[in-house]
């Protein structure tokens, strides 16, 4: 299991950037050059482009108070009202409350009632939003370029919104990229790093990338979902099952993150290592 689809049974008259923002956020132009003369804090959620690929700019806004962290950002998308950064408040609200319920769902199908006995190890989960905008490419240039390479996220889940343009690919098992296309009212549902640990490997963190095929900007907003930062990832005896090897060291959240941003393989956070290099047991 890594990647499914989750069907939003929003108001079916209204697409989801509608429903969930109230407009299509205008990234045009996204992230200005005054950027770089804004206070740090402002910068800090910014990545800009060049650092995970020339195409790729995302904001990053966290909770649990997203209203506020949305305000502390928002001057560099442009949004001078209050307005977006309520949305934000309503959308990373929404969205932790479909992690809650999904990681519940999840842990039914690992087993006999280990949504009762292991729910509380999720209770602390906290989770953030990256607003992302890729730019178009040269189209005379090239046919597509990769927006976003390959990678696997850190945390436990991962809820994406994607908008009509797609571009959204993830590896199988077999290494076949596959194309995951945009769907209305649908959100993509993604096993990260840190669940992939915690089950001991039982639930696969899937690799994935974006693709851009057309030469027009593309908009999609991820919500990552991670365990606290001092929690001991360590699968509970029933979740190795009786016969099983353990196959993950236990090992602090925030060293695991501390480790994918220091990692010399990618500058971009999550490029590069996984979980498997940081505390994998043998191969
Ligand atoms: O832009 C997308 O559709 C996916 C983004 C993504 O994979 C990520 O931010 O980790």
């Amino acid at each position: 299991m890594g990647f499914l689809s989750h069907h939003q049974p929003w108001n079916p008259q209204r697409s989801i950037p509608e429903t969930t923002f109230g407009f299509k956020p205008s990234f045009q132009p996204p992230f200005r050059p005054e950027t770089q003369t804004r206070p740090s804090s402002t910068l800090k959620s910014y990545t800009p482009h060049f650092i995970a690929s020339p195409f790729f700019e995302s904001l990053r806004v966290s909770g649990p108070d997203f209203f506020a962290s949305a305000q502390s950002s928002a001057e560099v998308l442009n949004q001078h009202s209050s307005e977006f950064s309520e949305i934000m408040r309503e959308y990373g609200n929404q969205m932790t409350k479909l992690s809650e319920r999904i990681i519940q769902i999840v842990l039914m199908c690992l087993g006999e009632n280990f949504e009762r006995k292991f729910g509380s190890q999720f209770s602390n989960c906290h989770g953030y939003l990256r607003i992302i905008n890729y730019s178009p490419f040269e189209s005379m240039k090239q046919k597509e370029v990769e927006g976003l390479g390959m990678h696997t996220d850190m945390s436990c889940m991962t809820i994406v919104y994607q908008d009509a343009i797609g571009g959204l690919q993830v590896r199988s098992k077999e290494g076949t990229w596959m194309d995951i296309n945009p769907c209305d009212d649908s959100l993509v549902v993604n096993i990260g790093d840190l669940m992939q640990a915690w089950s001991n490997g039982k639930l696969r963190s899937s690799e994935h990338r974006v693709v851009l095929k057309q030469p027009v900007n593309r908009f999609s907003l991820a919500f990552f979902w991670c365990f606290e930062d001092e929690k001991l990832v360590y699968t509970p005896d029933e979740v190795v099952g009786e016969g099983d090897l353990r196959i993950y060291k236990p090992f602090v959240c925030a060293d695991y993150v501390k480790f994918r941003e220091n990692s010399e393989k990618g500058k971009f956070e999550k490029v590069g290592f996984t979980v498997k290099d940081f505390a994998g047991i043998g191969d």
